[in-house]
C-alpha cells in the first residue's frame, strides 16, 4: 500500500491537542504507521506570529493523492482552519501538508509532489528524519536524512 509523508503544525490554541486530535483523524482515511515527537519551533517566513509546535507522521493509505489532500483539507477545517480570512501562511490552529506520496512526482493546480518547500525547511525534515529518514525525495534523489544533513552542512556557501 502506497506510503505517505503528512507534516503536521499548529500556532494557535491547544496546539498539542489539536495535533494529537489530528492524528485521530489520520486514522480514518489510512493506517498510521508512525508519528513523530512534537517540537516547538520558531515561525519561519512570516514570523510575526507565535511559536509552532511541528511533527510528521506516515500514513498508508489506497487513495490517491489528489483525494488524500481532499481529505488532509477536510480535517484542517474540522479543527476550526478558516482559510477563507487572516494572512496567508499566518496563524492557523492546523496545517496539514503532503509532503511526499511513494515516490510520486506530481504538479497540478491543486497539488505539487514532493512538496516544493520541504527540503528547505527544518521544521518538516527533523520530525520527518525521525520516523523516515530513508524515505526518498523522488526529485532531489535524497533520502530526509541526507537532506536533513545538508541544511546542517550546505555543500558549498555562496
Ligand atoms: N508553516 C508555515 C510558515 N512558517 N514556521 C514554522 N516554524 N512551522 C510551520 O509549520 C510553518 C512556519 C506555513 O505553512
Ligand atoms: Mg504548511
Ligand atoms: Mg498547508
Amino acid at each position: 500500500m502506497p506510503l505517505a509523508a503528512i507534516a503536521l503544525g499548529s500556532n494557535l490554541g491547544d496546539r498539542k491537542a489539536t495535533l494529537a486530535d489530528a492524528i485521530r483523524s489520520l486514522a480514518s482515511v489510512g493506517r498510521v504507521v508512525a508519528v513523530s515527537p512534537w517540537i516547538e519551533t520558531e515561525p519561519v517566513g512570516y514570523t510575526d506570529q507565535p511559536e509552532f509546535v511541528n511533527g510528521a507522521a506516515l500514513l498508508e493509505t489506497e487513495l490517491p493523492p489528489a483525494l488524500l489532500l481532499q481529505n488532509l483539507l477536510q480535517i484542517e477545517r474540522e479543527h476550526g482552519r478558516d482559510r477563507s480570512h487572516g494572512i496567508e501562511k499566518g496563524p492557523r490552529t492546523l496545517d496539514l501538508d503532503l509532503l511526499l506520496y511513494a515516490e510520486v512526482i506530481l504538479e497540478t493546480s491543486e497539488l505539487t509532489l514532493p512538496h516544493p518547500e520541504m527540503h528547505r525547511r527544518r521544521f518538516v525534515l527533523e520530525p520527518l528524519a525521525a520516523i523516515a529518514p530513508d524515505m526518498i525525495h523522488p526529485v532531489l534523489q535524497r533520502t530526509v536524512r541526507q537532506l536533513l544533513q545538508e541544511l546542517d552542512a550546505p555543500a558549498y556557501t555562496a
